[in-house]
């Protein structure tokens, strides 16, 4: 295992001396922000604290089987509270609530705990528990529950794993690492419930969904740069029924297309825009560079880029 971070004991005392805490998670939340909230929660709730679930947006559909999912909260008092907790929160600006309550950046006012791992965290808490290195918070939590011995019951293993499983796309993205597979295995261990973490994350799709991909699939096609391409109008998705964020996870069938070296995704948005998506297996290519081309940007193995306008489908006739 990874060595304990400096600031672990910080945390865990902020933890002990607080007896009503609220934790919160990132806007638009994704499932290590859910799990890591709902994991932190529950071995709190087990020391005997009062603790509250906040987030602007509701849990995404994957994470409403974890415990205690239903009871999140859209807004919450800081008078009520004596720590908060950001958990995933890769800037101060996601947690959204500091919109309308500005003390929550007030050192002064408010104790604040920030656990995250992204590289962009601008360390906005009294404590900063952000370990870039880390592929998931709900890793990082781990980590610490290890440190602080404090026992990890069965749903709490879940929530960890839900969110593991999520930032490394099942063990699939770049991010992946031995240690991280071993805490895998020991969440498992501990219970953690997999095969539904896998269901809800990976194998769960409405129909309206299946049938956008099922056109974007259809119309993919292998350019002579090896560049896997295939387009959404807005007509596509009324005539399926399909909402907006039914676009969501195609991105990663469409490098599939062998022997693609990259693949691109253009979709209407329905506000007159066009985004394009792009992403790539191979470490030689830079995606940004095609994404700065039209104006966007990214990483270079995922770029993306937004222009205004249509997408019209041109036939091309040649004769070899
Ligand atoms: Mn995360």
């Amino acid at each position: 295992m990874p060595p304990a971070l400096p600031s672990f004991d910080q945390a865990r005392e902020l933890l002990q001396n607080a007896k009503r805490i609220v934790i919160l998670s990132h806007k638009n939340p994704d499932a290590d922000s859910i799990g890591a909230n709902l994991a932190l929660r529950e071995a709190l709730e087990n020391m005997g604290k009062e603790v509250t679930s906040a987030c602007v947006d509701n849990p995404p559909d994957n994470c409403a089987f974890l415990h205690q999912a239903s009871t999140y909260q859209k807004d919450f008092d800081p008078a009520d509270f004596d720590l908060i907790v950001t958990v995933d929160c890769g800037g101060h600006k996601l947690m959204a609530f500091h919109e309308d309550k500005p003390e929550l950046l007030d050192r002064n006012k408010t104790l604040l705990l920030n656990i995250d791992h992204h590289p962009s965290n601008d360390n906005f808490g009294t404590v900063n528990m952000v370990l870039p290195d880390a592929p998931a918070t709900c890793f990082i939590l781990f980590l610490f529950f290890t440190y602080c011995q404090w026992g990890i019951t069965p749903t709490m293993a879940t929530s960890l794993l839900l969110g593991l499983y999520y930032d490394t796309g099942s063990f699939q993205h770049t991010n992946t690492t031995a240690t991280g597979l071993r805490i895998a295995g020991r969440l498992t261990a501990l219970g953690a419930d997999h095969a539904r973490c896998i269901k809800e994350l990976f194998h769960t799709h409405s129909l309206p969904q299946l049938h956008l991909w099922g056109r974007a699939l259809e119309r993919l096609s292998l350019n002579s740069k090896r560049a896997a391409i295939t387009a959404l109008t807005e007509a596509d998705y009324h005539a399926v029924n399909a909402q907006k964020d039914d676009i969501a996870g195609l991105i990663n069938y469409l490098g599939h297309a062998s022997p693609a070296k990259f693949c691109v995704l253009l979709t209407e948005d329905w506000n007159g825009q066009i985004k394009g998506s792009m992403r790539t297996q191979d470490e030689n290519i830079d995606l940004t560079a095609i994404a700065s081309l039209f104006g966007g940007g990214g990483h270079k193995m995922a770029a993306g880029f937004t222009v205004q306008g249509h997408l019209v489908e041109k036939k091309v006739w040649s004769i070899n």
